[in-house]
């Protein structure tokens, strides 16, 4: 039995899905990471108070990648091929939407709080939007000649990518997702799974249309 700490449209959202599409028992436990205490429950589980957070049968994880690498593996779900270069190119665009998309988003969501100057804000918003649009244009190239991020299948990769972009209209510019990213935006959103997640966490998808 699982256990995932998630907050609504989070990156934890990713683990959420993947979760649903493994058949796997599990339940939710909301975090709250806005409110003006820090959430007690979420502490307990992980000191730097972010999620996701997964409890496997008591014992905890951390980290997305990690915790995406540990259920997929563990429940032999095709989201993570299991050997060969589909794995390889797989760990990577995994790698690249947790540890190089995500974090310039990081940076979008927190422009105010970075700098009390306006001016220096703006500077730091028009730099922050720049850099997510570059990701994005390197990844429109690539999908341009490949079916998914990593090859002929959706991966963990591709869910962990769309729920990334689903953050793009809360950044402080205009970032335009390409026509081949929307492609598979389209494709993953559509999936059973992801829907019952956004479902699940009354979420609206916006990055697809
Ligand atoms: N490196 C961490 C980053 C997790 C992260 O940034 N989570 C965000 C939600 S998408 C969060 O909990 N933010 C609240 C905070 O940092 O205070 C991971 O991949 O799990």
């Amino acid at each position: 039995m699982y256990t995932l700490y998630y907050s609504p449209g989070a990156c934890s959202m990713a683990v959420h899905a993947a979760l649903i599409e493994t058949g796997a028992k599990f339940e939710l436990v909301k975090a709250e990471l806005q409110g003006p205490t820090k959430d007690a429950r979420l502490l307990k589980v992980n000191p730097r108070h972010q999620v996701p957070v997964l409890e496997d049968d008591g014992m905890v994880v951390r980290e997305g990648a990690a915790i995406l690498i540990h259920l997929l593996e563990k429940e032999g779900s095709a989201l993570l091929p299991k050997s060969g270069p589909e794995r390889t190119r797989t760990l990577e665009w995994l790698c690249w939407a947790n540890a190089t998309l995500h974090p310039k988003y990081g940076v979008g969501f927190r422009v105010k709080a970075l700098s009390d100057d306006p001016k220096a804000q703006e500077s730091i918003a028009k730099f922050v939007c720049a850099d997510i649009q570059k990701a994005w244009n390197e990844a429109d190239a690539h999908l341009a000649n490949n079916t998914y991020l990593a090859g002929d299948t959706v991966t963990i990769a591709g869910i962990l990518m769309a729920v990334v972009a689903n953050w793009t209209p809360k950044m402080p510019g205009t970032i335009t997702l390409g026509a081949n990213v929307k492609r598979v935006l389209q494709e993953i959103t559509n999936r059973p799974a992801f829907q019952k997640a956004l479902a699940d966490e009354s979420v609206e998808y916006k990055a697809a249309a």
